[in-house]
């Protein structure tokens, strides 16, 4: 390949990478001002913190091999559906959901798929609720739809993630069984630590409905 045809593919890749970023910080923005509207509100803030990453060129690379995506930019933009990811922590269970409603309740967010991993937590222990969406970008030359993954969680639910992570990169995934069934057992404690938090919440502002379910519209009480 010539050095200009290098170029240009390097152009369009950071150009492709852009959007995601743009993606990123509208997510963020709106995550930003309904913390603050909240603050503000006499309703509580239920978002304790805010983190996004915008994943790397060489952890593109890997998902492309690993899910056999084909290497064209129409391709993984269709497949690779956590290249902008979000990550909303906080308190309770209940403030989750809450969340995910307010969030994908506004008008240019279109949800793609969600997966309950609070419902029907992963074998290993691990617990978030995630939601592809979708959100327009407004270009100079005109609008675009950016995919971005939002994970919501508890701060018990991420305490478990960080350190399962940890866990994971430092054995290079081949995680001795013992340390497996250790954190399978911490998982359960975070779950009963969220539960027991959740219904001394509840006791203190009782009367408020408590969602613990993405598909259901059902408050439990
Ligand atoms: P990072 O560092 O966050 O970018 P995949 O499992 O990635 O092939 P899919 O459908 O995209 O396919 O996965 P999923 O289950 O929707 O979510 C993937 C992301 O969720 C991961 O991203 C993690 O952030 C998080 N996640 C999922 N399962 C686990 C888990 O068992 N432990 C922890 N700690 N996090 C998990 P990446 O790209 O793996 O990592």
């Amino acid at each position: 390949q010539s050095l200009q045809a290098l170029r240009t593919l390097q152009d369009e890749f950071v150009r492709f990478l852009q959007r995601y970023k743009f993606g990123i910080d509208e997510i963020v923005t709106k995550l930003s001002i309904l913390r603050e509207d909240f603050a503000a509100s006499d309703r509580g803030n239920p978002i304790e913190h805010i983190s996004s990453r915008l994943k790397s060129a060489d952890s593109i690379v890997e998902k492309i091999q690993r899910k056999g995506v084909e290497p064209t930019f129409d391709a993984i933009r269709e497949q690779i559906t956590d290249i902008a990811g979000v990550r909303v922590t906080c308190s309770f269970v209940s403030d989750v959901y809450r969340v995910f409603d307010v969030l994908t309740s506004q008008s240019d967010v279109r949800v793609v798929r969600v997966k309950d991993y609070i419902a029907e937590p992963k074998a290993n222990g691990y617990q978030s609720l995630h939601a592809i969406i979708e959100v327009p970008i407004f270009l100079s030359d005109g609008i675009v739809p950016v995919l971005v993954e939002v994970q919501f969680r508890t701060i018990a639910m991420d305490f478990w993630a960080s350190l399962e992570h940890k866990i994971y990169y430092k054995y290079d995934a081949q995680v001795p069984a013992e340390l497996l069934d250790g954190l399978k057992q911490a998982a359960v404690t975070a779950a009963q630590l969220d539960a027991d938090m959740e219904r001394l919440h509840h006791e203190v502002h009782g009367g408020e409905a408590v969602h613990l379910s993405a598909a259901s519209d059902e408050p439990v009480p």
